[in-house]
């Protein structure tokens, strides 16, 4: 059984962490193919958004933590080569894939999988969801850009409050702190989720990609230099054929048909 579920349909790109009795917690395989999956939906024109969710109860537990190499008992390891090795670059692929990420969040996100959560653009979550930093359980800290995402979607005191506690966030806390984008009942979260990469599916693609790289770099940047970067960016959206497309549909007063280009 593959550790992922990948297909393409519509424009969308559905990546399923596929490891239900292990909660879909991340080893080596599975962050091959999430590699694979994410440089697929960078190069392939068909493939407009990504929605990534779980198989079974959970969305995923973060790293495997039967793995050998973080076992009890085996010798100390440095696990800085595998944040090094597979979830930064996991992280930094998500945020420069310049087409939006739907997270379906089906059930509990925990360490690592709390933050692959939070790293994807539009986060909807079943109201049975969770999100737990549980890294400080096992004497460590948050990873996957927790200590990143976290004060910035929430504020410190509310990071510092997940991250040292950890205490489960329930999908409704999650959207009430401004973690997520909605909790929806359990029964429409599959619905809704691919109802709205469908959406993303069929728009300016490369305006989504520009708002992305414009929001998520406003945190580290001044006024000025954010200013500017708009004006650069604009000037990009600018020469798309889309939005010729975008500003001819309002004119003539239909719908637009955008092509992604
Ligand atoms: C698991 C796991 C799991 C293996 C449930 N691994 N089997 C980066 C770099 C390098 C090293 C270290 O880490 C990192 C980043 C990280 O992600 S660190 C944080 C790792 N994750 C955790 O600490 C979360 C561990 N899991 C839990 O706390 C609970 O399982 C949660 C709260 C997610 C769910 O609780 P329950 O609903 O009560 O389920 P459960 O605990 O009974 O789990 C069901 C099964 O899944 C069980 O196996 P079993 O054979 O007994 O049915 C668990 O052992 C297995 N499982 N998480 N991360």
């Amino acid at each position: 059984m593959s550790s992922i579920l990948v297909s393409l349909d519509g424009g969308i790109l559905s990546i399923t962490l596929n490891r239900p009795d292990k909660l879909n917690a991340f080893n080596p395989e599975m962050h091959q193919l999430l590699k694979a999956a994410f440089e697929r939906a960078r190069d392939e024109p068909a493939v407009r958004a990504v929605l990534l969710t779980g198989a079974g109860r959970a969305f995923c537990a973060g790293q495997d933590l039967s793995e050998r190499n973080v076992a009890p008992g085996a010798a100390p390891i440095d696990l800085a080569v595998t944040i090094g090795s597979y979830y930064n670059p996991l992280v930094r692929r998500m945020r420069a894939l310049p087409k939006p990420i739907v997270c379906a969040v089906n059930g509990v996100a925990a360490g690592a999988g709390a933050n692959i959560a939070l790293a994807c653009d539009l986060v909807l979550a079943a109201r049975s969801a969770s999100f737990l930093q549980a890294f400080s359980r096992i004497g460590l800290l948050p990873d996957s850009g927790g200590t990143y995402f976290l004060p910035r979607l929430a504020g410190t005191a509310r990071a510092m409050g997940l991250a040292l506690l950890a205490d489960k966030l329930s999908a409704e806390d999650a959207e009430r702190w401004g973690l997520i984008w909605k909790a929806l009942d359990d029964a429409q979260l599959m619905q809704e989720a691919l109802s709205v990469a469908g959406t993303l599916a069929e728009g300016p693609t490369k305006a989504y990609g520009l708002i992305k790289k414009a929001l998520y770099a406003s945190a580290g940047n001044s006024l000025d230099a954010q200013l500017d970067l708009e004006r650069d960016l604009q000037r990009e959206a600018g020469y798309s054929e889309d939005y010729r497309e975008g500003v001819s549909a309002f004119m003539q007063k239909r719908k637009p048909v955008f092509k992604g280009k």
